[in-house]
């Protein structure tokens, strides 16, 4: 405030302001003691490695809320325009290591834990993984929040707090086992509930129609109100002050709507049934592929959907009131067809509420959205039935059928009356069951739809939505999947990273990854190997360490690591990697003693998760153990051969794999993966990679070249033609064996019948045939 008594407020406030909280040893101790003493509520005399923990989570979590402060002002005051990121789905795993080093008080903390006799790494440790998602879309979206908070964007992200994240697997007798993942048990000193920021999102109900100024409005009469209650998740930027936001809501009781329940005199049933509400946010749905037209999905896209529009929509009211302005202040970036309703709900909060016209909030939403897709497979694409979506979200469901309905006509004036094309491309699928096709409603709203690699993009152009790329060529783009170092070197990595800045002269490679290229200069140097060398043996003999903790297996850190880690699919093909395990165990076992000497010991090792409905996804980890079972048991081979599966596979446990790893294995069958995000990390670690040509791994060949990898497989446009000849060879095997079984029928009646007759009198027959009646 300029004069006045709010700048006498503000001076005051000012004036008993301490500065920024210090960062030095003796700062940083007392910090931490105070949170053991006042917030943990423990005695500074007594207290363990997870009270310890807890207490350095909120000492950083004060310094993050700082720089979160700062950069609220900081955008409030410029007001620039804002990226708003929707994503149902965050990997975030641990986020201590994480804070501190972009905090850049990493070094700091160790020394003030170290006087007080804590080790770092120890405390770290501590921390349990935030796994509000399935795979690498979800771990996309945590990479991409660091980035836009290093890059300084004035991004914000936002999702859904599930209070149960991805299932933890656990193997019993060689079966995957889910068990549920309540990850706030201990507290999570991470978010900061923010009760004061809350709406109400509505569901069931009817649409009525009302007079308005001369004309008609349509008012959505709700069935239902939840309370969507905001948790923030400060994220901070390595190396700037930048601090953004990533907010996720959990679903609440709605004190509005539920009072006249109490009315009724069944008080505990009123209860009971508010308690429900909560059950919107409980759980996270752990396919990452498919899609079952859930009603609880369904509430879950729209719940967090519809609650972010109205923050963004508040928060463009507090600085500006004109909705023509509205694209110049807000970007909305849709992480797959998840939050796809966010398209209806923007034009219904427009036109129902703001009351623009229809062709206004039509422009607005034109402009505003832009969308990414993870997928490759048509089968892959979300369907709403329309029954349910009509039920659940009547409104919208209006809005949809509208904006279909000047699409359809669209597309008649530009391709005339072919009705394939227009029921391909119509957002409303017709048939057994009438569906919304999320990625048409998507396509047809986005002013950009965006693929995850090059050849993503060719797929999707060529065969996904050909239709649409021939329409709208200009919608289509790539960005090639990334990941933050950050994350997957200096946290997860830090004797190499160590390496690399010392080599480089300087760490401005954490911002800025090309800088990496410089290592080529020292290639050749065989103190830098040396030094090398040493990093990954010390990251392998940690791994051996986790391995016999979490298998009892013990493996040497002198055998190759071969990995794959990653969800468990058939089109990913751990299979193949099984079958290539007994192959490499029968040429073993076959082998004279000369040979086996020249044989490089290998540690093989797959984790990953199987969604619970996936059978085969299932059965793949139950033959992983049973080979495993075999080849770990037979003194014949030793060590050359040893196979591991690592259970309940999360971000931590990649974290602690990927920088031990010597090969890699990236091998589905090209054309199904859309990226690929894991064959980076380990690249960045310095680990070799087995890969098919698929997804960014083409890319990547590009740049590291087809010496620096293990390439093989067929190729993006081979597959179908392999396809089509493994399709008829097998029709005609079946049609050889069909063939067969007839011949041979009749081959043994005949016989049958000439033994018979032959053989026995027809008396006996008589005789048994009578018998028998
Ligand atoms: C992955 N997709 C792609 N989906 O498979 C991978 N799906 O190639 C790509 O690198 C990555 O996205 C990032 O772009 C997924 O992870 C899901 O997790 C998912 C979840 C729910 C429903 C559908």
């Amino acid at each position: 405030p300029e004069s006045g008594e709010g700048k006498a407020k503000a001076e005051r406030m000012f004036s008993l302001m301490d500065g920024f909280l210090k960062n030095d040893p003796i700062s940083l101790q007392k910090d931490i003691l105070d949170h053991v003493e006042y917030t943990v509520a423990r005695s500074r005399f007594s207290f363990d490695d997870f009270e310890a923990y807890q207490a350095v989570s909120h000492s950083v979590r004060d310094r993050l809320i700082e720089r979160w402060h700062d950069t609220h002002a900081y955008f409030k005051r410029k007001d620039p325009k804002r990226l708003y990121f929707f994503s149902l789905e965050f990997l975030m795993g641990r986020s201590l290591s994480n804070s501190v080093i972009n905090l850049g008080v990493r070094d700091q903390y160790a020394d003030a834990l170290n006087q007080l006799g804590f080790e770092f790494e120890v405390l770290a440790e501590q921390e349990g993984d935030a796994a509000q998602g399935n795979g690498g879309l979800a771990r996309l979206s945590a990479c991409q929040m660091d980035s836009l908070a290093t890059m300084d964007f004035p991004a914000w992200g936002y999702g859904l707090r599930y209070q149960y994240g991805l299932f933890r697997q656990v193997i019993l007798d060689g079966f995957q086992h889910e068990q549920p993942d309540y990850w706030l048990n201990f507290g999570n000193p991470w978010e900061i509930e923010r009760i004061h920021v809350s709406y109400a999102v509505k569901f069931y109900g009817t649409v009525e129609e009302q007079d308005l100024n001369g004309g008609k409005r349509k008012v959505w009469v709700p069935g239902e109100m939840v309370e969507a209650v905001a948790y923030d998740n400060p994220i901070p930027g390595y190396g700037t002050r930048n601090t953004i936001n990533l907010r996720l809501w959990a679903a609440k009781p709605s004190d509005l709507y539920d009072m006249e329940s109490y009315g009724t005199g069944d008080y505990i049933n009123a209860v009971i049934n508010r308690q429900k509400a909560e059950t919107i946010s409980s759980v996270l749905y752990p396919d990452d592929r498919s899609y079952q037209g859930k009603e609880l999905r369904l509430k879950q896209q729209y719940f967090f959907v519809s609650a972010s529009v109205q923050d963004i929509i508040r928060r463009f009211k507090d600085s500006l009131n004109d909705f023509n302005q509205f694209p110049e202040k807000v970007a909305l970036q849709l992480n797959d067809t998840h939050p796809s309703l966010a398209i209806p709900e923007v034009m219904r909060v427009l036109v129902d509420e703001e009351f623009l016209s229809w062709k206004q909030a039509w422009d607005i939403v034109c402009k505003i959205f832009s969308c990414t897709t993870h997928t490759v497979v048509p089968e892959g694409l979300e369907k709403i039935p329309v029954d349910l979506l009509g039920s659940v979200l009547p409104r919208h469901l209006q809005i949809i059928f509208d904006i279909n309905f000047s699409f359809m006509e669209e597309l008649k004036k530009h391709f005339g009356l072919d009705f394939n094309r227009l029921s391909q491309m119509s957002i409303v699928e017709e048939g057994a069951v009438k569906s919304i096709r999320m990625a048409n409603l998507s396509i047809v709203c986005c002013h950009t739809v965006n693929g995850v690699s090059r050849v993503h993009l060719d797929i999707l152009k060529t065969k996904v939505f050909k239709d649409f790329y021939e329409l709208w060529p200009q919608k289509f783009h790539y960005k090639t999947n990334g990941v933050t170092q950050r994350r997957w070197l200096v946290v997860s990595n830090p004797g190499l990273c160590g390496l690399i800045s010392k080599w480089l002269g300087t760490d401005a490679w954490i911002r800025d990854m090309d800088l990496l290229m410089g290592l080529r200069d020292h290639a050749g140097d065989a103190e830098l190997q040396q030094e090398w060398k040493m990093v990954r043996r010390i990251n392998k003999i940690r791994l051996a360490e986790f391995i016999d903790a979490m298998t009892g297996m013990m493996v040497s850190p002198d055998a190759m690591f071969d990995v794959q880690i990653k969800r468990i699919h058939e089109y990913k093909r751990q299979l193949l990697n099984i079958l290539g395990i007994i192959y490499r165990y029968d040429c073993i076992k076959n082998m004279k003693e000369s040979d086996r000497r020249k044989v490089v010991p290998r540690v093989c090792i797959i984790g990953g998760k199987a969604a619970p409905g996936y059978d085969m996804a299932k059965k793949i980890i139950k033959l992983c153990h049973a080979v495993g079972e075999t080849i770990n048991n037979d003194s014949d081979i030793d060590d050359l051969l040893k196979l591991v599966f690592i259970p309940d596979f999360n971000v931590s446990v990649a974290e602690l794999v990927i920088p031990g790893s010597d090969l890699s294995q990236h091998i589905s069958t090209a054309g199904h993966e859309a990226s690929g995000t894991g064959s980076m990390k380990f690249l960045m670690n310095g680990c070799l990679l087995l890969a098919t040509a698929d997804g960014a791994t083409i890319e990547i060949i590009e740049e590291i070249g087809e010496d620096n990898m293990f390439l093989f497989g067929a190729k993006v446009h081979e597959v179908p033609k392999l396809r089509e000849k493994a399709e008829n060879h097998r029709v005609a095997l079946q049609f050889a064996r069909v063939l067969s079984q007839i011949c041979l029928g009749w081959y043994v009646m005949a016989t049958l019948a000439m033994r018979i007759t032959s053989n026995l009198s027809v008396t006996l027959l008589k005789g048994v045939v009578t018998s028998i009646s």
